[in-house]
């Protein structure tokens, strides 16, 4: 654990601290959450894999656009990072219609404010990916929101690089991860502002749990897609009747181990290392 490090916050799987006044430790723990639920057993070297595959994509996208990574700490979980200050915004990347899009879409044809042709299934690949940006509910439960909202909360000029630089992002992993069979259908960034108030790429971005990753050979539009990482914890969950509120059930070991063996496949596909080089020195992905 972080030494003479403050707390400033948690996530459902994560922890940040506070190292000095420009830097914070962002701390990814193997907890894993289905359903919205965070589950009592933990899947090992989770966090290590999804920080891992950030701290690989944010070496990869350095030309895209700068973002907090500093350094990479030995435990291969815990990242270094420049504190900024952070957007009021999430910045969604939809290139499926999936989650939130699709229940959107369903209703109205539109998925903030895009305009989308008619007859797309579930999963369908929309024609170009769109920027579908949401709030920060005190819920938990982010809103998606319209361009103009969104405009509104960060200014004009903010909104329109933060859209740009999103949809760049997006474009050059979704590429990167589909010649490796993995979909990246949708995903999250969350950006803020160095002291010179240039836009900086925070956060943890393109892992899985700030993403839906879907197997490529399994796709298939018109329904649901198995989660790339989650589907054995999800099909258990589901087999056992639970009903989706706190507290989770445990998982069984083969569960465990098959969900662990999804998120290292996940990283050695993408990343193209060995993981267990990566446990040996995590600044491997840097380079
Ligand atoms: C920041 N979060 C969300 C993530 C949590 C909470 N570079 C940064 N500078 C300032 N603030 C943040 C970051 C980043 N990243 C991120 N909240 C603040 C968050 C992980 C665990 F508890």
């Amino acid at each position: 654990m972080p030494e003479a490090a403050l707390h400033v916050g948690s996530g459902k799987v994560r922890e940040l601290y506070a190292l000095d006044d420009d830097r914070l430790l962002l701390v990814a723990s193997d907890r894993i959450s289905t359903f919205d639920v965070v589950l009592p057993t933990e899947i090992p070297d989770k966090g290590r894999v999804l920080t891992g595959l950030a701290a690989f994509w944010f070496a990869r996208t350095r030309d895209i656009c700068p973002n907090h990574l500093l350094s990479l700490r030995a435990d291969g979980r815990s990242t270094e990072c420049r504190r900024l200050e952070m957007l009021p915004i999430e910045c969604v990347v939809r290139g499926y219609l999936s989650g939130s899009g699709w229940k959107d879409y369903s209703a109205t044809g539109t998925v903030c404010g895009h305009v989308l042709p008619e007859g797309l299934s579930e999963s369908s690949q929309l024609p170009e990916p769109i920027f579908t940006p949401a709030t920060k509910a005190a819920t938990g439960h982010d809103e998606n929101i319209d361009r103009e909202t969104a405009a509104e909360l960060v200014g004009a000029d903010l909104f329109a690089e933060a859209e740009r630089i999103s949809l760049a992002l997006y474009g050059f992993a979704a590429a990167h991860a589909r010649e490796r069979g993995i979909i990246i259908a949708d995903t999250k960034f969350e950006f803020g502002l160095d002291d010179e108030r240039r836009l900086v790429l925070g956060d943890e971005a393109l892992t899985p749990d700030s993403s839906r990753f879907w197997p490529a050979d399994e796709y298939q539009p018109g329904g649901a897609q198995p989660s790339f990482d989650k589907q054995f914890a999800r099909d258990y969950c589901e087999s056992l009747g639970w009903d989706k509120t706190d507290p989770g059930p445990e998982l069984p070991e083969d569960v465990v181990a098959g969900t662990r063996g999804r998120y290292v496949e996940a990283f050695e596909r993408l990343a193209e290392i060995d993981f267990d080089a990566y446990l040996a020195d995590p600044e491997v992905v840097l380079r």
